[in-house]
């Protein structure tokens, strides 16, 4: 409950936008857009992620999606966690990343396996600590 106070500022400045802009990775032909809620993501808060995924420009649909958050170089007790992206179709899929406890780089590296070949993308996010 402490973080509720400590994000209210920010909450009432960020209020009225959503999504942040995609970062976009691509890999074995595919590309992968992410996007975040909150953007840019906080301590302290879980995030929404939003992935499209395209095939040489066609959405890719029907992928299996996990992915998983961790600090580059550091041992943290999320590390382990595989999370489940939901298909929405026309390759999109959404998912729930856990609580981000520390400011700093994190990466979240998003598996994704289409037509039973499994591919890899992977975003860094540079989270500030709270003031
Ligand atoms: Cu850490």
């Amino acid at each position: 409950m402490k973080r509720v106070g400590i994000l209210a500022g920010m909450l009432a400045l960020s209020a009225c936008s959503g999504w942040g802009d995609a970062q976009t990775a691509t890999t074995d032909g595919y590309s992968a857009a992410l996007r975040t809620k909150p953007a840019p993501l906080k301590v302290g808060s879980e995030a929404d992620l939003k992935l499209a995924l395209t095939h040489e420009g066609v959405p890719a649909e029907g992928c299996a999606v996990t992915f998983q958050q961790h600090m580059p170089g550091m041992e943290m007790s999320t590390d382990t966690s595989v999370i489940s992206m939901s298909d929405k179709g026309a390759g999109l899929y959404t998912g729930t990343a856990l609580e981000f406890a520390m400011g700093g780089d994190w990466r979240i590296e998003i598996t994704f396996t289409c037509a039973g070949q499994q591919h890899i993308a992977a975003f860094t996010y540079a989270l500030e600590w709270p003031e």
